[in-house]
């Protein structure tokens, strides 16, 4: 389903699919995914598992190479770092930290963040494409309708220059949210 991001000419869509992230490209353009990792950015479960399993090992390779800030720490919460894709079929991975609900401070902040960094880095790296997971919304246990607010709100807002602004929802019950999330929000584009 394709919604208007902005009313402005030219402006970018915000486009939801169900299914699985590893999966997604869009032919022929400089795309990303985001991954949603942890600090460490050595690899995990969730969507993190599965990226990693289809980049193939080079990803963490490359993940390894990205500075520590604080030991152990290669991206703190709110904040997003990016590195090739090797196997998988978009150019690169964008890695961001989103809160643990209930033992972060201003999980809110912290998650707008997680989307708004992500963003600002496709656009310092001519992506034109990005789709998003659930931030937060598995093992990390953020209530899911409140993440999609944030979600497509910061999308909105901070889409910039990107062409499509993507989110792989890998539920029924999270498309369901980010539609009925979107339709509230945003003005219908067409189907
Ligand atoms: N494609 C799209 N979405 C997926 C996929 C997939 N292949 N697999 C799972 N999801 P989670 P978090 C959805 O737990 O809550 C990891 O261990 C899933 O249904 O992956 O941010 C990291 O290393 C959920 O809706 O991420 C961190 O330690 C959403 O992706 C921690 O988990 C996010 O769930 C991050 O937890």
């Amino acid at each position: 389903e394709t919604f208007r991001l902005s009313a402005a000419a030219g402006a970018g869509a915000l486009k939801l699919h169900k299914g699985d992230i590893t999966l997604w490209s869009v032919d022929g353009a400089t795309d990303a995914i985001v991954n949603a990792a942890n600090g460490r950015m050595l690899g995990g479960g969730g969507v993190d598992g599965a990226i990693h399993q289809a980049a193939g090992p080079q990803l963490v390779q490359a993940c390894r190479k990205v500075p520590e800030v604080k030991p152990g720490i290669r991206c703190p919460t709110g904040e997003a770092r990016i590195t090739p894709a090797f196997e998988l079929p978009v150019s690169h991975v964008i890695h961001t930290v989103g809160p643990i609900y209930d033992m972060d401070r201003q999980p809110e902040l912290l998650l707008k963040n997680a989307y708004e960094n992500s963003l600002k880095l496709a656009k310092e790296n001519g992506i034109q494409y990005i789709a998003f997971p659930a931030i937060s919304c598995g093992i990390f246990r953020y209530p899911p309708k409140e993440a999609a607010n944030i979600a497509i709100s910061t999308a909105r807002q901070f889409s910039g220059d990107l062409k499509e602004v993507h989110f792989v929802l890998f539920t029924d019950e999270l498309y369901d949210i980010w539609r009925e999330t979107a339709q509230e929000m945003l003005t219908r584009f067409e189907k």
